[in-house]
C-alpha cells in the first residue's frame, strides 16, 4: 500500500462532530485493482466466509452477501486490512493512541431483486462494552443513491446505543429514537468514485438503498477499535469461536494493533 493519506484537523472535527467522514481518492488505481481481483478470487473460491442467514434466495441476501474476516485468508485482502494507511486514518480520526483490527467483511449488494440496507447502528450488534469503535467503509465501484451508496445522519451518533434491530423484518430504528433526536433526522448520501471511502462511528446511523442497476455494488470494509475495548458477552460470528471473558479487552492476534501514534 502507499504512503499516508493526509488528514487536516478540520476533518478530524468534522468526523468527531457528525459521526461520519466521506474520504476520496484513498486507494491508488493500483490498490484499487488489487482488491476487485482479490473478490474475484473469493467469487471463484466459493461461500467459506459467508455469513449465512437462510438459503441463497433470503432476504439477508436481498440485502447484501457478507463475507467475513476475507484478510484470514487471501494475500492481497490482508495487506489491504493490516495496512498501516488506512489504520492510521482511523486512528486519527478517532483520536486514539492505538487501534486494533475489530474484523474485515464484503458487503456486496446484489442486483436484482434488491433491498435497502435499512437504518441502523452497528455497535448494537458487536460484543463491545465501550465506544469508539468505526467502520472504514471503501466503494470497490463507482457508487450513488441508485445502486446503494452509504447514506448518514449527522450526530446521530451522540444519540445513545439502541438495541440491534432486524433488519431482515423492516423494524424501524426510529420507534427506539425518542422524539427530540427524531426531528433532526436529515440522511446525507454518500456518493464516491470507486477507490473512495467513508469512515463511519459505530453508533452514528446509516442506511443503503436498494441496488436497481444491473451490476454488483461491491464494498470493503474493515472495522477499527481503539485499543482497550472490552468484551461485553453477546454473541458475535468473531468472537463465539474463541470464548473470551467478559470484561476482558479484546487482544491478541485476532485483534491486532494496526497503528499506533
Ligand atoms: O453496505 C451496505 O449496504 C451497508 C453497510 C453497513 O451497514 C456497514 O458498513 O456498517
Amino acid at each position: 500500500m502507499s504512503s499516508e493519506y493526509a488528514i487536516s484537523e478540520d476533518q478530524i472535527e468534522f468526523y468527531q462532530l457528525n459521526g461520519y467522514i466521506q474520504l476520496f481518492d484513498v486507494l491508488t488505481p493500483a490498490e484499487l485493482e488489487q482488491i476487485r481481483s482479490a473478490f474475484d478470487e473469493v467469487n471463484e473460491r466459493g461461500n467459506d466466509h459467508r455469513v449465512r442467514v437462510g438459503d441463497e434466495n433470503s432476504t439477508y441476501e436481498k440485502i447484501f452477501i457478507q463475507k467475513v474476516n476475507l484478510c484470514r485468508d487471501f494475500e492481497s485482502i490482508k495487506q489491504y486490512v493490516l495496512s498501516p494507511k488506512i489504520a492510521s486514518i482511523a486512528r486519527r480520526l478517532s483520536r486514539s493512541k492505538r487501534v486494533r483490527l475489530w474484523h474485515d467483511h464484503a458487503l456486496i449488494k446484489l442486483p436484482g431483486d434488491s433491498r435497502a440496507s435499512d437504518w441502523h447502528q452497528d455497535l448494537p450488534y458487536w460484543p463491545m462494552v465501550e465506544t469508539g469503535a468505526l467502520s472504514c467503509w471503501m466503494a470497490l465501484d463507482d457508487v450513488f443513491i441508485e445502486n446503494g451508496c452509504m447514506q448518514f445522519v449527522p450526530k446521530s451518533h451522540s444519540w445513545g446505543k439502541f438495541e440491534p434491530i432486524n433488519l431482515v423484518d423492516a423494524q424501524s430504528i426510529f420507534d427506539l429514537v425518542p422524539e427530540p433526536e427524531k426531528k433532526d433526522f436529515t440522511p446525507v448520501p454518500m456518493p464516491m468514485p470507486a477507490g473512495s471511502c467513508t469512515f463511519h462511528n459505530g453508533l452514528t446511523f446509516h442506511y443503503a438503498s436498494p441496488n436497481q442497476t444491473d451490476k454488483p455494488r461491491r464494498a470493503m470494509i474493515t472495522i477499527y477499535m481503539p485499543d482497550g475495548i472490552t468484551y461485553n458477552g453477546r454473541p458475535h460470528v468473531v468472537t463465539d469461536p474463541i470464548h473470551p471473558i467478559i470484561g476482558e479487552p479484546l487482544t491478541g492476534d485476532m485483534f491486532p494493533v494496526v497503528s499506533e501514534g
